[in-house]
């Protein structure tokens, strides 16, 4: 793949990337995408219909059987070459920061040290009723398991439809993109806000946006560069063709 040499530039002289990712980032680890169908036990159910406070409260145990399935999946899949030349950038570039919708960890499993949780975290149980942190260690046996304190639902620690972003990740995601020089946009379909308007306030502020996808979205518009491909194959080659003493 050939990159701008203007693009090899500014990666190089970059003090701070920020770096948004998406479901496709974990394609290649084995995680299906929001968008694809689903599959086995789950081809008739839509992951939109069942990532939605209503649903839980509708049918908590479809939804927490779909979520302990997820785990399981996530549980034993490993971080792919597009994690891991993530990771591998922060010893060539002062600061990144990973600023990523998934909730599978998988950034922070790979060595990336400054990671903000967008739409949470499968591995957090949250009580659905009074909001109390559960560990696995204290959970139930029953489907979906009970709050030690008071007996409501326990749900995993994830933003689902209709709720609020965090208010923590979402502050410093906002700040992040006042100091970055570069914004990736890498692996989203780009669909779902308000993470979705990050690069379009990145651009605003006047970062170059650069977004690396198999497939074309709505933000191939503000972006600079567009890097048709899949996350795992074009960001080590861009890693390589900016540093290639760093392989
Ligand atoms: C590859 C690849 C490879 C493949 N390499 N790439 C404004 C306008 C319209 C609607 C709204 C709006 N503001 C809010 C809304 C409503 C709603 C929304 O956005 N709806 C849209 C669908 C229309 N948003 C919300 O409800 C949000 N909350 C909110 O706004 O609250 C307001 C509020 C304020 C105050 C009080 C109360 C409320 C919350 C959104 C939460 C989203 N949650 C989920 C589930 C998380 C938990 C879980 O995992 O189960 O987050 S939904 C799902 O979508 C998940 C993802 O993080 C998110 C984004 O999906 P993503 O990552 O883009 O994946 P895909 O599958 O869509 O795309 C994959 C991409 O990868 C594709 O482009 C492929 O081509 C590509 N790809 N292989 C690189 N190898």
């Amino acid at each position: 793949m050939h990159f701008a040499p203007e693009l090899l530039d500014q990666l190089r002289q970059a003090r701070h990337i920020a770096v948004f990712t998406g479901a496709g980032v974990s394609a290649e680890s084995g995680i299906p995408t929001f968008r694809d169908a689903q599959t086995g036990l789950w081809a008739r159910f839509r992951a939109e219909d069942l990532a939605t406070p209503e649903a839980f409260r509708r049918d908590p145990v479809t939804v927490w059987n779909w979520y302990a399935w997820r785990r399981e999946l996530m549980r034993n899949a490993r971080p792919n070459p597009a994690h891991d030349a993530l990771a591998r950038l922060e010893r060539l570039v002062p600061r990144v920061t990973v600023i990523t919708q998934n909730v599978d960890g998988l950034h922070a499993r790979a060595g990336s040290s400054d990671v903000i949780e967008l739409h949470g975290n499968i591995w957090h149980n949250l009580c659905s009723a009074c909001g109390k942190c559960v560990m696995d260690e204290q959970l139930s046996n029953d489907t979906p398991p009970l709050c030690p304190d008071c007996g409501g639902r326990i749900r995993p620690g994830v933003v689902w439809f209709g709720e609020a972003l965090p208010v923590a990740a979402w502050t410093r995601a906002s700040e992040v993109l006042e100091t970055a020089d570069l914004f990736f946009c890498i692996g989203t379909s780009s669909l779902v806000e308000p993470a979705a308007s990050l690069p379009r306030y990145a651009r605003a502020c006047g970062r170059p946006v650069i977004q690396i996808n198999p497939e074309a979205t709505s933000h191939d518009e503000i972006a600079q560069y567009v890097l048709r491909g899949k996350a795992g194959e074009v960001l080590p080659m861009l890693v390589a063709a900016a540093w290639p003493q760093s392989v």
